[in-house]
C-alpha cells in the first residue's frame, strides 16, 4: 500500500543528511504579512508590488516607495511567528547539515528561532544609504493603517536618501547568500519549498538545482505553482498547519 504523501514526506525528512528549507510570502502570510500576490491597500492599491520594488520607483517617488516600506516593516514589527515558523526552526535544530533559505524580508524566521535565514531578497531591517550604502538606522515604525507618503531620512554621512536594504526587480542579489544557497541545494538530499509561487529569478532556480542535483523536493502550498512540476511530493495546505504536522511525523512529536 504506497504511503500518503506526508507520511512520505515525514519519513525522508526525518532520514534526510542534508535538509534545505526554501520560503517565499506564503510562509509569513498566516502571522498577518501580506503576500506578493495579495492587491495592495491604501496608498498603494493602484500599484503594483513588482512596480514599486523597483531602483526606478525610488527615483521617481521616494516619499511614496520609502512611505511603502515603512508601512510594511509596520506590519512585520505588529506579526507574530506562527507554528510554521517554529516548525521550520525545530527542523534546523534536529535535520544535520540544514540550510534555511527565504527569499522574504520580514524578520520572522529568526523571530522563531532560526539562527541564519539566508535571505536572498535582503531584509527589511537593514536600511542604508541610496549613494554611499552606508548602513542607517530607523527608530521603531509608525505608521498609519492606510499608509502614508514619507520622505526618507537622509545619510549622516553624504546626506543622499536611505533606502531599504531590500533586492530591487532588476537588482542583482546578494552574491554570497546567492552562491551558499546555489551550493546547499546542489548538495542537499531533501529541498522543502513552502509558501513560494517560484516566479521570481534567479531565487526559484533553487528548487531546480535540488531536484537536477537528485534531491527530493516537497512543495508545501495550498494552490499548485510552477515548482508542481519538479516536487516529488505535494502537500497541500497552509504552512502553520501542515510544518508542524510535518515535524511532528517525522521526530515523533518533539516538534
Ligand atoms: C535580477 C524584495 C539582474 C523587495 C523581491 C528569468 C526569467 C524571467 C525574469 C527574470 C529572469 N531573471 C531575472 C528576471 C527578472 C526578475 C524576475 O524574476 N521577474 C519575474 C517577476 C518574472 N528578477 C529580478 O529582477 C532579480 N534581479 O534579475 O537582476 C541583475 C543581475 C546582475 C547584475 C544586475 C542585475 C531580483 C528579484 C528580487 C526582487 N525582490 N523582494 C520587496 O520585498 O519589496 S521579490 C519578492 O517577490 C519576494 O521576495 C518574492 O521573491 C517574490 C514573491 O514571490 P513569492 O515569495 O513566491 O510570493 P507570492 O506572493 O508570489 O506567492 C505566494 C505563494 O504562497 C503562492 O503560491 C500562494 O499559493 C502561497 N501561499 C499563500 N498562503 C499560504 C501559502 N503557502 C503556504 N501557506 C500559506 N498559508
Ligand atoms: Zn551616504
Amino acid at each position: 500500500m504506497t504511503e500518503s504523501g506526508p507520511t512520505q514526506a515525514a519519513k525522508l525528512l526525518g532520514q534526510a543528511r542534508r535538509t534545505v528549507v526554501f520560503t517565499g510570502a506564503g510562509m509569513s502570510a498566516e502571522s498577518g504579512v501580506p503576500t506578493f500576490r495579495d492587491a495592495l491597500t491604501g496608498l498603494w492599491q493602484r500599484y503594483d508590488a513588482q512596480q514599486l520594488a523597483t531602483p526606478e520607483a525610488f527615483d521617481a517617488d521616494p516619499d511614496l516607495v520609502w512611505g511603502w516600506y515603512e508601512w510594511r516593516r509596520a506590519v512585520v514589527a505588529r506579526a507574530r511567528p506562527h507554528p510554521g515558523h517554529l516548525a521550520v526552526a525545530a527542523i534546523e535544530a534536529r535535520a544535520p547539515h540544514s540550510v534555511l533559505i527565504t527569499q522574504n524580508v520580514d524578520d520572522l524566521h529568526e523571530r522563531a528561532g532560526s539562527t541564519a535565514p539566508l535571505h536572498l531578497h535582503g531584509s527589511l531591517f537593514a536600511p542604508r544609504c541610496s549613494a554611499c550604502a552606508h548602513p542607517a538606522s530607523t527608530g521603531d515604525p509608525a505608521e498609519p493603517a492606510e499608509g502614508r507618503r514619507l520622505p526618507p531620512p537622509r545619510c549622516d554621512r553624504c546626506s543622499a536618501p536611505i533606502r531599504p536594504g531590500v533586492v530591487w526587480f532588476g537588482e542583482a542579489l546578494p552574491q554570497p547568500a546567492l552562491e551558499a544557497a546555489a551550493e546547499a541545494a546542489a548538495s542537499c538530499d531533501v529541498l522543502l519549498t513552502v509558501g513560494t509561487s517560484g516566479l521570481v529569478y534567479p531565487a526559484a532556480e533553487i528548487p531546480h538545482v535540488a531536484a537536477r542535483c537528485g534531491a527530493t523536493v516537497i512543495q508545501v502550498n495550498p494552490e499548485p505553482t510552477p515548482l508542481d512540476q519538479v516536487s516529488d511530493i505535494n502537500l497541500r495546505g497552509p504552512a502553520a498547519r501542515v510544518l508542524p504536522a510535518l515535524v511532528d511525523a517525522a521526530w515523533g512529536g518533539a516538534g
